[in-house]
């Protein structure tokens, strides 16, 4: 064992406080949303809820909140879970149309008979502050982030904060959903990390994941990642949110057994999730720049 990893496995990993940085960015981007002001234009975010699905009222009522304290004017539409796909995509070309709406938000998971394919396609791709369209998609994979998905740009705004090295780095995702795995992936590839992808039909997780310099893991499995799966000094974003029969919520890391062995860690609740909200701040600002013309259309 090298002294530096030796040192890590006396002091045990240092914490990635999600919750601070994103409240610590909230003052920039309060002075952002007065500068805009001073132009005649306040960000308006169009929240669309549909359903009742209790973790996702939750997280809209904190992105509502965290509006609130940066100046953002949000507009809730929240419907039944009765809503009719042809109502929601009347709903949406309307938000589409409305100047006063730069970021529009449907909060997912869908219900089973809304074709949410169609749904984030319809989504004006200048105002898609998920990142989610097609669009957006696109230009993530060719290098482009106009508007990068929130919470895998959280993650990478996190590794820049810790200054960690993300360059000729082995980083392993685990998860390969079209909101984290993924664009998590390409974002990463972009900045010249070699990126492996693992997710639910992987065999032998721990053959890959004892490799990785930077483990990200978002599966939804509580304990997925053991200490024995992890190499000693790795950084390990923990994206994971999962509520125990008790009430407990916890990520998919076996935090106090892997910190032990990491260089780095973030915690759950108070890591990823809080920056997957100021990141969509961050880009329903961005949005409004770039309309004010305070930014070049495609700016990053
Ligand atoms: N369209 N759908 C769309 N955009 C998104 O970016 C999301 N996501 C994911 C689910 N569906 C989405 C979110 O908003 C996950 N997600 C999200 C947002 C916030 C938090 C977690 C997930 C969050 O605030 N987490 C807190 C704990 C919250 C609690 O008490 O339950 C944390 O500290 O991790």
């Amino acid at each position: 064992m090298t002294s530096t990893a030796l040192k890590a496995e006396q002091t045990g990993a240092k914490l990635i406080d999600g919750k601070a940085v994103a409240l610590k960015m909230r003052e920039a981007q309060r002075a952002r949303v007065e500068a805009l002001q001073a132009t005649g234009v306040t960000p308006g975010l169009a929240v669309v809820l549909v359903g009742d699905d209790a973790a996702s009222s939750i997280y809209v009522s904190r992105k509502v909140k965290a509006c609130e304290a940066v100046g953002i004017k949000s507009i809730s539409h929240r419907h039944p879970s009765s809503i009719t796909n042809e109502e929601l995509l009347v709903l949406i070309g309307k938000l589409n149309a409305d100047p006063n709406v730069h970021g529009i938000l449907v909060q997912l998971p869908l219900p089973a008979h809304i074709d949410m394919a169609k749904v984030l396609e319809t989504i004006a791709p200048e105002k898609d502050v998920d990142g989610f369209h097609l669009y957006n998609v696109g230009a993530l994979v060719v290098g482009r982030q106009i508007f990068p998905p929130c919470t895998p740009y959280g993650v990478m705004h996190l590794l820049e904060y810790s200054d960690i090295p993300i360059e000729g780095r082995n980083v392993v995702v685990i998860g390969a959903s079209n909101i984290v795995g993924k664009p998590m992936a390409l974002m990463l590839m972009a900045r010249d990390a070699t990126v492996a992808i693992c997710h639910a039909k992987t065999r032998d997780l721990g053959q890959w994941t004892i490799l990785a310099d930077i483990l990200v893991v978002a599966a939804g499995v509580p304990n997925l990642i053991v200490p024995q799966m992890v190499k000693t000094g790795a950084v390990v974003i923990d994206v994971g949110i999962n509520r125990l029969p008790d009430g407990k919520i916890v990520g998919d890391v076996d935090f106090e057994g892997v910190r032990k062995k990491a260089s780095y860690i973030t915690p759950v609740p108070g890591g990823v999730g809080p920056m997957t909200i100021a990141m969509l701040l961050e880009n329903t600002i961005q949005s409004a720049e770039r309309k004010a013309g305070l930014r070049e259309p495609a700016h990053d």
